[in-house]
């Protein structure tokens, strides 16, 4: 017998006890690269992922010291940034780190509570609150530091109705190539030094009132060669789920650890976007180029039909489609989850991208942790970095 199960996206209600609402969090506002080469890192993410020009400031808008490229997908803004000299600051972050996230920015509906609210219960400063006006309106914003150079800013719009924020002009391109079904951030990961994971964990609930709805330890996330540790944290409405990682003994190079190596501290791992059509968004990113690990091993999909009986769940999508993509199943009592994952898109081996679409399971794919890790494995020994 099999239950029926939707593709899910949560409302705005609290549905994770023990979270506290001195944040209200309405979504992710956008996520921002600082990178060497904006104009060719913007090409990359329309042309390989489906991205949509949307708007831009540089020299021509009198940015004199830095251009942005803002980009979209559905609910999807990504911002990649790169300075025009050598005085910006933005270049010690990319000497340091690669091309990489800086900012994770949060959707609120009162910046400067939010800022004050975190800065009083120990969040350090980035940016004070800051007004920034234009013909259409205001926006609000505010930053504090997270794990490592990594910042959240708090992003208010509701007085606002132009495209993006003040300083940014529109961005009409005549090359467009088509979306890739790319709708929403699911989660973003972080990965922080050894022994470090409860101390943001903690961190995440003193400051930013969220909970850890979810644990996994070294038992668990093993192979034969390396370990990691991971705690999700959740805001109150389960809109935004950071997951934090840390490296853990095994007889080899954990990925965490290669991922602080070259890193060269901590930052965000992976960003998770949701597809309501994953074979579909995973046949399109193949074809444009998109890199992804290698396809799990001939068992693991023999596994997969006696893991969706064990909770009655009964698979929609066509499994030799799914196995041919490389597409991963994993299930729970709520329902089951198709992710896959991009080789890192920097040639640091540093920040990569997931691909997930819900069933119903709220989780993270933990059936998936072995097949996943020796996979990362794979590529770790061609680099030789495991
Ligand atoms: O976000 C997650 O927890 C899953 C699995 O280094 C995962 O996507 C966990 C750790 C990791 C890579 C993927
Ligand atoms: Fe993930």
């Amino acid at each position: 017998m099999s239950k029926e199960i939707k593709s899910v996206e949560y409302g705005l209600e609290k549905i994770f006890e023990g979270a506290q609402d001195f944040l209200p969090l309405l979504g992710t506002d956008y996520v921002e690269f600082y990178v060497g080469n904006a104009k060719q890192a913007a090409h990359y993410y329309k042309t390989a992922f489906g991205f949509q020009s949307y708007a831009y400031k540089g020299l021509e808008t009198g940015s004199r010291d830095e251009v942005s490229y803002v980009l979209k997908q559905d609910k999807i803004r990504l911002v990649l940034t790169t300075p025009l000299n050598s005085k910006s600051p933005i270049n010690d972050h990319i000497v340091k780190h690669g091309d990489g996230v800086k900012v994770v920015a949060l959707w609120v509906e009162d910046a400067r509570s939010a800022y004050e609210e975190t800065t009083k219960r120990g969040a350090k400063s980035y940016m004070e609150p800051k007004v920034e006006t234009d013909e259409h309106g205001e926006v609000v914003r505010a930053g504090i530091y997270t794990y490592g150079e990594t910042v959240h800013m708090f992003v208010e719009r509701k007085n606002y109705k132009g495209k993006f924020m003040p300083g940014f002009k529109e961005w009409k391109s005549d090359y467009n190539p088509e979306p890739t079904g790319l709708k929403y951030i699911d989660h973003m990961v972080g990965n922080v030094g050894w022994g470090e994971m409860n101390t943001w964990v903690k961190w995440y609930e003193d400051v930013m009132g969220f909970v850890n709805f979810l644990s996994f330890d070294d038992k668990q996330i093993h192979t034969e060669y390396s370990a990691l540790m991971s705690k999700v944290m959740s805001n109150g409405n389960g809109r935004i789920k950071f997951p934090i990682n840390e490296p853990a003994e095994g007889k080899k190079k954990s990925q965490i650890e290669e991922y602080l190596d070259f890193y060269e501290g901590p930052g965000v791992q992976h960003i998770a976007v949701a597809t309501d059509n994953i074979i579909k968004t995973v046949s399109d990113l193949r074809s444009r180029g998109v890199e992804f690990l290698s396809t799990p091993p001939e068992e693991y999909y023999k596994a997969v039909p006696g893991r969706l009986d064990e909770f009655s769940h009964e698979l929609r999508e066509d499994i030799e489609t799914l196995k041919k993509l490389g597409i991963m199943i994993d299930a729970d009592e709520e329902g089951y989850l198709l992710q896959i994952f991009t080789k890192p898109v920097e040639d640091r081996p540093t920040l990569f991208f997931e691909i997930i679409q819900r069933m119903g399971a709220r989780g993270f794919g933990a059936g998936n942790f072995k097949a996943l890790f020796e996979s990362i494995e794979r590529e770790q020994e061609l680099r030789g970095t495991l």
